[in-house]
């Protein structure tokens, strides 16, 4: 057996896990159930670069079960569940991933991938389609599969220069996948992370979003159910007035930094919370982001204004500032959803990988 994991021993508590995401995924078991009859993979060596979870585990499962055999590696060096890589390795899947390898680790799993010689392969992020055309590898490969628009955009931009080998199915650009990834995926989980992170309340609290695309329309609906008022801010006026005729306050987010008690980024851009916003907001408020990195609330602007600074529990921390008003920021500014909390509930990852599986069959 051929596999790197943190533990092997772990394996039995990944059994659980991976048990307990198969009956939250109804999708990806019914086409296991038709894969396991037609095996249309019989003889197919697939290599995989995704994040290594129970939601992974049970799609790989499902192109076991239709005959593949399946090298993974993981898409980020930190979402890895070890549990689930060890339980996935004892099966027989050639897993090479663990939680918090280094970045040269990450590649050296990516290539050990690689070195399996699949035919088709998965990506999330580009990462492994990006190593297999770096000039070190000789592979025939049938065609792929992509899982993020960050993916799509890169690999877009190697097939405008002539250069992508095979085609590759833009599995994020299926309604099934991004519309429901955003508003319920990260709607819920935005949520999560910050409870997880507070435990405040949020019933009767000003809850500002900043941004009304998927994401922010997700997380207003969500906020909604826990009773908060919720604020919007957003620069497109369309996107502005849809959120004013969903029942919302919309303001600019001069106006909204005076009366929020939670602000929550969700717009994809820079800078949305700033120096000027910082300094007029409420003693207490709470920040967070579950847009784009770490980028969407300004760090250094924040840095800047402080008097002190304090770790004040996980995920949480205190900033002050000179006229002694305290100001919250949440993992450090960056996605609350999968720093404080467990990334898209199963429900939601059955959708997009139901996607991966038929696109899987398609090649
Ligand atoms: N993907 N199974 C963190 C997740 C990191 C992560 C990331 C997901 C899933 C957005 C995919 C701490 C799972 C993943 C749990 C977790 C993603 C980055 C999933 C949400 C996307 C950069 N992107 N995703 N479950 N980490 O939830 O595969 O808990």
């Amino acid at each position: 057996m051929d596999y790197m994991v943190r533990d092997i021993g772990l394996a039995e508590r990944g059994k659980n896990l991976l048990k307990w995401a198969e009956d939250h995924m109804p999708v990806l078991m019914e086409i296991r159930r038709r894969f396991s009859v037609e095996k249309p993979f019989e003889g197919i060596r697939i290599g995989a670069c995704l994040h290594v979870t129970k939601e992974t585990g049970v799609l790989v499962r499902t192109l076991k079960a239709g005959g593949a055999s399946v090298a993974l590696a993981a898409s980020n060096p930190l979402s890895t569940q070890d549990e689930v890589a060890a339980a996935l390795a004892v099966e027989g899947v050639n897993v090479y991933a663990w939680k918090g390898e280094t970045k040269e680790e990450y590649y050296n799993c990516i290539a050990l991938v690689l070195k399996h010689q699949p035919s088709i392969t998965m990506d999330d992020g580009a990462d492994l389609v990006t190593e297999l055309h770096s000039g070190r590898w000789n592979l025939k490969v049938i065609g792929g599969t992509e899982e993020t628009t960050t993916g799509v955009m890169r690999l877009k931009a190697m097939a405008d220069r002539g250069i992508l080998k095979y085609p590759i199915i833009a599995v994020n650009n299926a309604e099934t996948k991004w519309d429901f990834d955003n508003v319920y995926g990260t709607g819920q989980s935005t949520i999560d992370g910050i409870m997880r992170a507070t435990n405040v309340l949020l019933a009767g609290k000003k809850f500002v979003i900043a941004g009304y695309g998927h994401c922010g329309r997700g997380l207003a609906a969500r906020a909604r159910g826990m009773g908060a008022h919720v604020v919007i801010t957003e620069v497109d006026p369309i996107r502005a007035l849809k959120a004013v005729m969903d029942g919302f306050d919309v303001m600019p987010m001069e106006e909204a930094a005076k009366v929020g008690d939670i602000f929550v980024t969700a717009t994809g851009n820079k800078n949305v919370i700033r120096k000027e916003h910082f300094e007029v907001m409420k003693d207490g408020a709470i920040l967070a982001n579950t847009g784009h990195f770490n980028v969407e609330i300004d760090l250094k602007g924040l840095e800047e204004l402080r008097v002190g600074k304090l770790k004040i529990r996980d995920s949480v921390e205190e900033y002050s500032m000179r006229d002694g008003r305290k100001l919250y920021l949440l993992t450090e500014g960056r996605l609350v959803n999968l720093a404080a909390a467990e990334g898209h509930p199963s429900e939601v990852m059955d959708m997009s990988f139901a996607n991966q599986a038929l696109s899987v069959e398609y090649c």
